[in-house]
């Protein structure tokens, strides 16, 4: 729990290395609290504290406000303490001293916090080229149909309502059909939910770690899918479904058919002396889920054939990185080994976790790079899809995420609005295509990696799974162009303003239905985005140059339409 007034730790989000000689120190302050924080630091064999840098306000909660500031270390040995600077009522200044003794007068007995070295290998790196990327997820069996012959016999009509079993006939050939249209669309990385053989629609449930599903393909149609995508410059992110097998999977199998005769018996958990399928006396993916095994992954055998199915698709086929399913209910021992052995194989492989919450455990340097952010998801639906927050309640969420977890992390974030797990965001947003583009413009603008569900670029709609999964609409006369445009044109600032790839991000002015935000990189333009979710038009600063409105004259006389967004360049 945080204390009311003044708040820091020594170790993430609040202090840690951005480089060997360099770190990012986080106070967080009652609001309105602090004139000023200044923070005093030098190496920590040193008597004093010579070093004084003044923090900079970079946003507030609604009971917090956040000062930060990067601290050069030489030495890589750092020791600080925090100066917080009060007004009094007769106007004095009073300095109050806070480190790891106390909150006090005297600097004395304050004390120090330390971050005793910043070690090399302990430095939290995530791809580089995460900063810029645009990510689009793709469920196969429901992008496009590019090889009739691998299509199941009893697959229904494309454009058939989705049913929890129906198959549509999607494959990997459909996917390297249209890498053009992705290009064009300006995405950069692409996420496949699971290709590996599995008897469902949706492949969870993995028969075969080391083969791709017969309707999807060969693996060497992932190998031309790779070298395809590669070549225009995109990255593809397979998902990694390591909490449980399938039903079909052969341990599993093996351990139905010979019990604990079987060498895989501890590859599960089994309570009792054999498996009984039919009251599923053994752990599964959610609730008694008959055909999804829990794997145990601390057995060092599974433990290696999983480590050994993470290096397989990333040495064989070259992929850019993993999506972890069910991430959050696997060890952390494991995604240690994980981690080292996915760098080792591709130093800058994108490593992603599916947590809906908090994920800051997961997030410290030594597991994953980032997560799909469903808490951003949230945020944004309650502000701009819902209408439930004003737009000063949701800057502070925002303020809040961009608190949460290392300045890594969040400039890696897989950052949704929506999932194949959720309903689709136009749905959500009861066909108001106004509210999506005003969510999307956010989406871009924010620190990460924007994630675009299959389909959401067109203005698909769909209800909860299966219904987010219909098959993807393909002729223009019936995709929404709009939307489609946006994309485009956000991907393009994404990549081309440094400021979108790395700044740091401030809320200019919040109230109601209004939110101005801005972002900074040095040496790049100031970016701005505006927001109206209020019913008449709002005045606006000198705008600068018009990088993108949410609609075709949603600026004019100075002033943003109801409904509208923009974004500008100082
Ligand atoms: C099927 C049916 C569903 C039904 C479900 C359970 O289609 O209608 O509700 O069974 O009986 C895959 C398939 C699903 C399938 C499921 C089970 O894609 O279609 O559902 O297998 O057979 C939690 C987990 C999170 C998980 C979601 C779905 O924490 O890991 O639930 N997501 C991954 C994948 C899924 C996949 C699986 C896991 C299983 O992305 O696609 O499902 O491999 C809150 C909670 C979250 C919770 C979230 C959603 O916020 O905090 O923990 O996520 O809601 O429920």
């Amino acid at each position: 729990m945080k204390p009311t007034w003044l708040f820091h730790q020594p170790y993430q989000p609040y202090a840690y290395a951005l480089t060997d000689t360099r770190a990012r120190l986080v106070v967080a302050v009652e609001r309105g609290a602090a004139t000023t924080v200044n923070v005093h630091f030098g190496d920590r064999y040193v008597e004093a504290l010579p070093e004084r840098v003044s923090m900079e306000k970079s946003g507030n909660s609604h009971k917090l406000d956040y000062f930060t500031a990067d601290v050069e270390v030489p030495t890589h040995r750092l020791k600080y303490a925090f100066e917080v600077v009060r007004e009094l009522r007769d106007r004095s200044k009073e300095s109050i001293w806070y480190g790891e003794n106390a909150i006090s007068l005297n600097p004395k007995s304050a004390g120090v916090f330390q971050l005793a070295y910043l070690a090399n290998r302990d430095v939290y790196t995530t791809p580089e080229w995460a900063k810029k990327a645009v990510c689009y997820q793709i469920f196969p069996e429901r992008f496009a149909n590019g090889n009739p012959s691998l299509t199941p016999a009893n697959s229904v009509d494309w454009e058939s309502a989705p049913t929890p079993f129906a198959m549509f006939g999607g494959d990997l050939q459909g996917i390297t059909d249209h890498l053009d249209y992705l290009f064009e669309e300006g995405v950069t990385l692409l996420y496949l939910t699971p290709i590996f053989k599995a008897g469902s629609n949706h492949k969870y449930d993995t028969e075969d770690y080391l083969e791709i599903d017969p309707q999807f393909g060969s693996k060497e149609d992932l190998h031309r899918l790779v070298e395809n995508a590669h070549q225009r410059g995109i990255r593809i992110v397979l998902d990694a479904v390591f909490n449980h097998s399938g039903f079909q999977f052969g341990p599993f199998q093996d351990v139905i058919k010979r019990g604990q005769a079987s060498p895989y018996w501890n590859w599960f958990f089994i309570n009792g002396d054999k498996v009984d399928t039919e009251h599923v006396n053994y752990e599964t993916f959610a609730t008694r889920l008959r055909y999804m095994p829990k794997l145990n992954v601390a057995n060092p055998e599974v433990e290696a054939y999983l480590l050994k199915v993470a290096r397989y698709w990333i040495e064989e086929f070259d992929i850019d990185g993993w999506r972890l399913d069910v991430a959050n209910e696997i060890d952390h021992v494991f995604w240690k080994r994980f981690r080292n052995t996915v760098k080792a194989a591709k130093a800058d492989a994108l490593i992603v976790g599916e947590v809906w919450h908090n994920s800051l455990p997961w997030l410290l340097g030594d597991e994953y790079d980032s997560v799909m952010n469903y808490v951003f998801c949230e945020a944004v639906h309650a502000f701009f899809v819902r209408r439930e927050l004003s737009g000063r309640e949701f800057a502070e969420r925002i303020t809040e995420l961009l608190f949460m977890y290392p300045v890594q992390a969040t400039n890696a974030m897989f950052n949704l609005l929506g999932s194949h797990d959720t309903e689709r965001v136009l749905t959500l947003a009861g066909g108001d295509v106004n509210r999506v583009l005003q969510a999307m413009t956010f989406q871009f603008f924010y620190p990460g990696i924007p994630m675009v569900y299959y389909g959401d670029e067109v203005g698909m709609e769909g209800g909860a799974d299966p219904d987010c999964r219909r098959g993807m609409v393909w002729e223009t006369g019936r995709q929404n162009q709009t939307l489609r445009e946006a994309m485009k044109v956000l991907a393009s600032l994404k990549r081309s303003e440094p400021g979108l790839a790395a700044g740091s991000l401030h809320v200019v002015r919040a109230d109601k239905q209004h939110l101005e935000m801005v972002r900074e990189a040095n040496g790049a333009s100031r970016i701005h985005a505006a927001f109206n979710t209020g019913h008449t038009a709002w005045k606006l600063p000198e705008l600068g140059e018009i990088l993108f409105e949410s609609f075709k004259g949603a600026c004019a006389n100075g002033r943003l339409k109801a409904g509208a967004a923009v974004i500008w360049k100082e």
